[in-house]
């Protein structure tokens, strides 16, 4: 049985993949629901026609008056709430829901919930691999792909799930057996009315949470909790009780637990400093939920990374060439541009620049004086960066990605490295971010 009322009306706002497992979860339960999404051409229209023709889909402007017909309204996480047409129809009454709530009431297993500006896919799927290292039946997703409702199974014994901002903000009890927030750092500042809006939003995944795993590193991070809830911690530095870090012992460098080394730094596949944080937090995240540490070590050793994050395409004439297409934020990129500048014997050529969503550019300065050569900078946003760092290093403007790499390769030296680590989102030139890592690894890769 669902614990989902039966004599409410629901419409889900947004035909997206979020939308279509709403559809597909309120259908088997044979509750009465409609569907709305501001497109006239929402992604899975084709499919909600074919398979459940009976279903009421408005397309195109959001009609107030439609709306107000439901009890609750799922509205897609690409969404603001605060849409004119969802603030009247919450100001009549309606309840604004989303599929994260309507998943948390249904889930029967544990949930380790996982938000954050960054990492929160590479510490969700570690987290995950962790888990099945361990023989757990776990399923994975969330904001990293696969919708949280088509993951609901009676045969699930752990939920690893990765949580946006956006997806928390509808989401008013979500009871995860261990939750948190990696790192805060500025993104979706077009959605947001700043930073404290944006934290309070990722905060949110804290509710009713039995224990917590927070950033030693980043006092943002920090549940504004009552007494008494268990904490679990990580950071770079030495742990202490009921933390995980690192320490340094005959010149060998460990992941650590307390007071117990754990594993050489050198044995994780995934490099750079942001990477340890995320091992550590992995770590964390598997220990509170009872996860065996040689299960979780095991999957450490093997875990390569994700796709599109600080990912080695190929070496030309003594240069490397990194594709971090997912740096979709400033916090992103720093973290690339520190983490891998300390790592090579030159200077970095990066590639930056796209859809900036309202974001301050400024902090890049620094980090790009002390580790770039030149900046090769793109998109719809390339000014406002070029604003902000100045005259740090020289700038390159360029009006294609095909242009940027053949730049990179007249820029850069022996021993340096090409980044491409935008800070800013794709839409403006590309599909998403996998397209523009896709073209750049293969126009890399087209390089004699
Ligand atoms: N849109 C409209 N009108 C609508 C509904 C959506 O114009 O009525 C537009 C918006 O620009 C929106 C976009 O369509 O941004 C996508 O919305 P959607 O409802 O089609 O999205 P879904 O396919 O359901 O994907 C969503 C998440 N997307 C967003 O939060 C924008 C996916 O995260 C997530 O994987 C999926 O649900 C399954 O849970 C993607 C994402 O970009 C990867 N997330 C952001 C991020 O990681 O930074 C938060
Ligand atoms: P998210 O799902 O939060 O976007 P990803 O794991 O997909 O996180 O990584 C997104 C970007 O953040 C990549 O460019 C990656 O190199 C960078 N990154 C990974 N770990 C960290 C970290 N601990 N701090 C800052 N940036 C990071």
């Amino acid at each position: 049985m669902s614990l989902i009322a039966s004599d409410h009306f629901r419409i889900v706002v947004g035909l997206g993949k979020s939308g279509m497992s709403l559809v597909r979860f309120l259908a088997n339960r044979g509750v009465s629901f409609a569907v709305a999404d501001t497109r006239e051409n929402p992604p899975e229209l084709a499919t909600l026609r074919r398979d459940y023709p009976q279903v009421d889909v408005r397309c195109g402007e959001l009609d107030v008056e439609f709306l107000c017909r439901a009890d609750e309204l799922y509205v897609s996480p690409g969404l603001a709430l605060a849409t004119p047409a969802l603030q009247a129809a919450a100001a009549r009454g309606v309840k604004l829901s989303g599929d994260i709530e309507l998943f948390a009431r249904n889930a029967k297993a544990p949930i380790i919930a996982i938000s954050g500006s960054n990492a929160k896919s590479t510490v969700t799927t570690l987290v995950g691999e962790m888990a099945a290292a361990a023989g757990k039946r776990v399923a994975v997703g969330g904001n990293l792909g696969t919708p949280a409702l088509d993951l609901l199974s009676d045969d699930v014994e752990l939920y690893v799930m990765e949580l946006s901002s956006f997806q928390l903000e509808t989401t008013d009890h979500l009871g995860a057996e261990v939750a948190t927030v990696l790192n805060v750092s500025e993104d979706h500042m077009d959605r947001y009315s700043g930073l404290p809006a944006y934290h309070l939003a990722k905060h949110r995944i804290f509710r009713g949470a039995r224990q917590v795993v927070f950033n030693r590193q980043d006092a943002l991070t920090r549940p504004l909790l009552g007494e008494g809830m268990p904490c679990w911690s990580f950071g770079l530095g030495v742990p202490d009780f009921k933390g995980f870090g690192l320490r340094e012992e005959n010149g060998e460098k460990y992941l650590a637990f307390e007071f117990q080394n754990l594993m050489p730094v050198r044995e994780l596949k995934i490099r750079g400093a942001h990477n340890q944080a995320n091992a550590l937090a992995a770590l964390a995240l598997g220990h509170a939920v009872g996860l065996p540490f040689d299960a979780m070590l095991s999957a450490l050793r093997t875990f390569a990374g994700l796709e599109h994050r600080c990912q080695w395409v190929r070496d030309l004439d003594g240069v490397a060439w990194y594709n971090d297409s997912k740096a979709t934020n400033v916090g992103a990129a720093l973290a690339a541009i520190e983490g891998l500048g300390a790592d090579i014997e030159g200077k970095l050529v990066l590639i930056a620049g796209g859809d900036g969503k309202g974001a301050d550019f400024k902090d890049l300065r620094d980090p790009v004086a002390a580790n770039c050569r030149a900046v090769v900078l793109m998109g719809r946003d390339r000014e406002l960066i070029a604003q902000a760092l100045g005259d740090a290093v020289p700038l390159v403007r360029v009006g294609s990605l095909d242009e940027a790499v053949q730049q990179c390769r007249a820029l850069a030296h022996p021993g340096d490295a090409v980044l491409l680590s935008p800070a800013c989102a794709s839409f403006d030139m590309f599909k998403n971010y996998e397209e523009r890592g896709q073209l750049f690894a293969r126009a890399a890769e087209d390089l004699a």
